[in-house]
């Protein structure tokens, strides 16, 4: 953190062990009538409440201090001046650029970049569309099913969008192979129709071991009943890499470019989207651009007291670096949403999970918190017990839709009113007053009583925030997208790291390269440490019993 803004943090740090420490949630609704009001910003029609957070007036107006010490507002317009902020690897990050649907020039390095996003957009189209409508078909004729290989960021999106839009598959089915657990890909293939498959090779570098594995694995398989010759049908590529995409077999018709400064994690608005424009087809897939694109707006001129991702992004560092909670929690009360934790981790984790920062010295405060989560109500019935009353305090994120997509009966009122009931029960808790009456009036005996009462205890002040929107459409979810995109941003910012590298997945990659020939038992292990050459000898033995 540069030093202004950590003078700050230290005030903010100080003060929550002196004034606020008697602080709790449910006093500050008392104190202030109007905290609803006064704590939810909208963004187009997205309601973000953040009032059930244990945070004073004071302490937000430390938290946008810290957010102008630390130059956001510098920070930010150079992310979208297209400066080479991700100074690491020297590449500006403009994915905002792939949603901004207005007719300005995009620059990126000196060149006006919008007929590039444009001319692949309209090629991306023209394909899906062929393949929606049955005019572009492969050996046997229309399309039925659509296999996408890639993995982290050329997966975790392309899955998310096309389960959140479910409602709005109308194009053939769209399956996903990402691992190099040869399980994926064989169940995958186990349930689609080689001469009426498309496959789809997603990698931004086309190098990836776990894609080229499962890409190669599926040519063959696809040559085997169909033949060589069909490849040029059913293949297609996305990449930055358009060389080696011919060297595979693709046909350039059918390969689909983005640029270097579409970063993995932030790709599903590049050509990386190409299966959800399949499965929703492309009006939709613009209406997802659009949303993002609104995002982008709001966060460059919203006010900061109406800013989301803003918002979003101090109230976490309050949670993480005053309060000192680890982890964050992302609760989607939509099930539809059922990947959206698992892209979050990424987009966040991969993104913040950092110590060094821009000045090449380990920060001295704690940076990205562990980011989990899974749908209500099912995680009900499973690990909020923690959360209620567990010795950590997790802070989360409640996602509900006002309508459904497809009601039916009362199940989205029953929903609705358990992500109500959640939030309330972790802010206002149940005090022991409050358990012995209850257990009093059931007629339990003393004895009984004194003992059970202390377990039945919440003890509330635990916080969250609530999106509330009216349906999950392809709009609101690229909503929904562009607002945690910015706010790891904003964070990033105020932690002074850099969101847009990821060295931390380099050293596994090349271990794993160094090992393979060892597991093969092409070359002997030698003299690596204990455990992986007795794990190497272990698992020999047990393979060849
Ligand atoms: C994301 C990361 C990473 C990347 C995958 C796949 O930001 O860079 O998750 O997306 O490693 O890379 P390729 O698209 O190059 O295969």
């Amino acid at each position: 953190m540069i030093d202004p803004a950590n003078e700050i943090l230290k005030q903010l740090q100080k003060q929550q062990k002196t004034e606020a420490v008697d602080q709790n949630i449910s006093d500050l609704f008392v104190a202030d009538p109007d905290r609803f009001d006064r704590y939810s910003a909208r963004c187009g029609s997205i309601l973000f409440d953040y009032s059930k957070n244990n945070i004073s007036d004071d302490q937000l107006d430390l938290l946008l201090d810290l957010a102008d010490a630390a130059d956001l507002n510098g920070k930010r317009a150079a992310l979208f001046n297209g400066q080479h902020v991700n100074v690491t690897e020297d590449r500006a990050v403009q994915h905002m650029a792939l949603r901004n649907l207005s007719d300005e020039p995009i620059l990126i390095d000196g060149r006006d970049v919008r007929s590039d996003i444009e001319g692949v957009r309209s090629r991306m189209s023209d394909f899906a569309e062929g393949v929606r409508a049955g005019t572009i078909v492969g050996q046997g004729g229309p399309f039925t099913d659509v296999v996408n290989i890639g993995i982290g960021g050329s997966d975790l999106g392309p899955v998310m969008v096309t389960a959140a839009l479910a409602p709005y598959h109308d194009g053939p089915r769209v399956h996903f192979v990402s691992n190099v657990d040869g399980a994926d890909i064989r169940q995958v293939l186990a349930r689609v129709p080689a001469h009426t498959t498309l496959f789809i090779i997603a990698s931004k570098t086309f190098t990836t071991q776990e894609t080229m594995t499962n890409a190669t694995t599926a040519r063959d398989w696809f040559v085997e009943q169909c033949g060589e010759a069909a490849i040029a049908d059913h293949f297609v590529a996305l990449s930055t890499a358009l060389d080696k995409t011919q060297a595979f077999g693709i046909r350039d018709d059918r390969a689909f470019g983005f640029w270097d400064w579409v970063g993995g994690r932030y790709s599903v608005w590049s050509a990386i989207g190409l299966s959800v424009m399949l499965a929703v087809g492309s009006e939709n897939f613009t209406s997802f651009l659009s949303g993002a694109g609104m995002v982008d707006g709001h966060f460059q001129t919203a006010p900061v007291r109406e800013n989301i991702p803003v918002l979003m992004a101090l109230i976490g560092i309050f949670h993480r670096n005053v309060c000192g909670y680890d982890t964050h929690a992302v609760l989607p009360y939509d099930q539809h949403l059922h990947r959206f934790a698992a892209y979050l981790q990424q987009l966040d984790m991969e993104s913040n999970g950092k110590r060094i920062g821009l000045d090449g010295e380990a920060v001295a405060h704690d940076t990205g918190p562990i980011v989990w989560g899974e749908p209500g109500t099912n995680g009900q019935h499973a690990f909020y017990q923690l959360i209620h009353q567990g010795t950590s305090i997790i802070p989360a994120d409640f996602l509900i839709a006002a309508r459904a997509n497809n009601p039916v009966g009362d199940h989205h009122e029953k929903l609705v009113a358990n992500a109500l009931a959640q939030t309330e029960a972790l802010m206002l808790g149940k005090s022991l007053k409050r358990v012995t009456a209850d257990l009093q009036a059931s007629g339990m005996e003393q004895e009984r009583m004194e003992a059970l009462a202390a377990h039945k205890v919440f003890p509330g002040n635990r916080p969250t925030n609530t999106f509330l929107y009216p349906m999950l459409t392809p709009h609101v979810l690229g909503q929904l997208i562009a607002l945690y995109e910015h706010k790891v941003f904003v964070q990033g910012a105020i932690w002074n790291i850099n969101s847009f590298d990821q060295w931390g997945v380099e050293l596994g990659k090349e271990l794993a390269g160094e090992l393979l020939p060892m597991v093969r038992g092409d070359v002997a292990v030698g003299d690596r440490n204990g455990s992986t050459s007795g794990l190497v000898s272990a698992f020999h033995a047990m393979r060849d019993q």
